[in-house]
């Protein structure tokens, strides 16, 4: 029998570290031997959902549309990684009930607003600050935090190596 599926679920701000941390995660896996796959924003909101800005309706389509990739690709045997902000507790409730329990990881990227804005790598909470870029999470758009989540990273605490290390850690083992 193959390797079971898994989707590990990144959730975060914009600039919370979730991509870093998602792409160390994919490069410990394939180290490891374990078949996985990165979903983020490069490769999903510049094809499947370039149709899709960042209108709550829009928001909430980008996530069920990359749950139900996920869970394809999970049912294939993958490791799935996912980095999007996801910032409504019902779409993640819904990637999750896709599921079967166990094969579901969520993963609460917690870097307060503050420390994401100050890092400001992208310039874009200057913008969304301007009044140029509207909609943005944290600013003009709501971010729900997860309360339940399999895993905690508190990024002012630990590197993203260190938070790589635990995610694949907890895989790993369970
Ligand atoms: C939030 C935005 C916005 C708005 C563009 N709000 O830091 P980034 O640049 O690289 O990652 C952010 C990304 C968020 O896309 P997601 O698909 O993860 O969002 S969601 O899960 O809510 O659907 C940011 C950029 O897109 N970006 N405009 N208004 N982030």
């Amino acid at each position: 029998k193959g390797q079971k599926g898994r989707v590990v679920w990144l959730t975060g701000l914009s600039g919370a570290g979730k991509s870093t941390i998602a792409n160390l995660v994919d490069k410990k896996l394939h180290a490891l031997g374990r078949h996985s796959y990165l979903l983020d924003g490069d490769n999903v909101r510049h094809g499947l959902n370039r149709d899709l800005g960042f209108t709550e309706e829009d928001r909430v389509e980008n996530i069920r549309r990359v749950a139900e990739v996920a869970r394809l690709m999970a049912d294939a045997g993958l490791i799935v990684v996912t980095a999007f902000i996801s910032p409504f507790q019902a779409e993640r409730q819904m990637a999750r009930d896709l599921m079967e329990p166990g094969e579901f990881i969520e993963v609460f990227v917690d870097t307060p607003l503050s420390v994401a804005e100050q890092r400001d790598v992208k310039g874009l909470y200057q913008k969304a600050r301007a009044g140029q870029l509207k909609n943005f999470t944290g600013i003009d758009s709501p971010y729900q935090a997860p309360e339940h989540p399999e895993l905690r990273i508190d990024t002012t605490a630990m590197t993203a190596v260190d938070a790589a290390e635990a995610i694949v850690s907890l895989l790993i083992e369970s």
